[in-house]
């Protein structure tokens, strides 16, 4: 790193706002809370077991998945710093079944913020990078309580998008619709730090990063594209290619978004009945827009994920996203399959 000193996310906020017209205040505002919330997420998880809040909730989510302690109290302080500030009109979290309205003692604003409060959750217990994703949209006019359906727009209309990674070090990664920014956590100051200023993933890659166990669960073109991969050098990609799987979301695309690579949740027949394991409104869709703005590609195997139109607040869609050349690649091997099979 140079040796000038980085600048702290608000001073990179207030430029955005103040300089480049990016942002207005309320934006502004509402970044500056989720950063603040997520610094209080990363304190609660550092402390590991000496908090009290490894292991299970006793509970279930919408999704009928476990739910960790950590993700329980990620979603309360979330929600409880977000609701007075008068920038959301509401929020929406993949932990909760419905959206969850701003108290009526507070004001509202014109945005809807939704987050997955702690991604990877079933890595806390083992001491794995986990993280906080969100996406910001506009609440669409005249809507005062906004409903699922007006949560339900695609990934084109987000103005914000982010995520933390609660590793090593504390980062966060934020696109403004220009650019991808990395900041890191001062632990010392308290505030996170513009660490790396327009992030620009490889466009080439030799690493990919999938969950092998359900390779025989997958479809033929799925089938086809790793397999060629895993020919290497001697195979038609004419390389070696090199596997990782965190299986934290986070810590993969932050690889990604790092060193390059190709991350891929397809559709499988384990359980045909969901169109995928990842959520579009909570990581596929902010985890898009990052990924687009530092160059990259994210589609479906098949269309670009921001073009989506949702149907349901908790839809799940396959992923595929990272390296350009590489998503194309990956994206053509399903194209070709269907328009072979039209
Ligand atoms: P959890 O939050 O339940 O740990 O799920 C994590 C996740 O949604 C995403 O972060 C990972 O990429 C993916 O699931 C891992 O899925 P597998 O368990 O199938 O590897």
């Amino acid at each position: 790193m140079s040796s000038s000193r980085p600048i702290s996310l608000m001073r990179f906020l207030i430029e955005e706002q103040r300089a480049h017209q990016h942002i207005n205040a309320d934006l502004r505002l509402l970044i500056e809370v989720v950063a603040r919330a997520c610094k209080t997420i990363a304190i609660a998880v550092g402390k590991g077991d000496l908090g009290g809040v490894l292991g299970e909730a006793g509970s279930g989510n919408v999704q009928g998945e476990a739910q960790q302690k950590l993700d329980v109290l990620s979603n309360e302080i979330l929600l409880e710093a977000n609701a007075w500030g008068g920038h959301l009109a509401g929020c929406a979290s993949e932990e909760m079944d419905d959206p969850h309205p701003i108290p009526d003692v507070y004001p509202k604003g014109n945005y809807l913020l939704l987050f997955d409060p702690l991604d990877g959750s079933s890595n806390i217990d083992v001491n794995i990078s986990v993280g906080t994703i969100f996406s910001v949209l506009r609440c669409p006019d005249g809507v005062t309580e906004p409903k699922a359906e007006h949560y339900c727009q695609p990934g084109t209309a987000q103005v914000a998008a982010g995520y933390t990674v609660y590793g090593p070090s504390t980062l966060l990664v934020l696109t403004l619709g220009h650019g991808t920014h990395v900041f890191t956590l001062d632990r010392e100051l308290g505030s996170f730090m513009l660490t790396r200023r327009d992030l620009q993933i490889p466009a080439q890659t030799r690493e990919f990063a999938v969950n092998m166990s359900n390779q025989r669960h997958w479809e033929e073109p799925m089938q086809r594209y790793v397999g060629d991969l895993l020919a290497g050098k001697e195979g038609p990609r004419g390389k070696d290619y090199n596997m990782r799987w965190v299986a934290s979301m986070v810590a993969d695309v932050h690889r990604i978004l790092t060193r390059g690579g190709i991350f891929l949740y397809p559709w499988d027949r384990k359980d045909p009945g969901k169109p995928g394991k990842l959520r579009l409104m909570y990581e596929a869709n902010p985890m898009a827009f990052i990924v687009e703005q530092a160059g990259g590609r994210a589609t479906t195997g098949r269309e670009r994920l921001l073009d989506v139109t949702p149907n349901a607040l908790h839809q799940r869609v396959p992923v595929f996203l990272g390296s350009r050349e590489e998503v194309d690649e990956a994206t053509r091997y399903h194209r070709e399959h269907d328009a072979a099979g039209a």
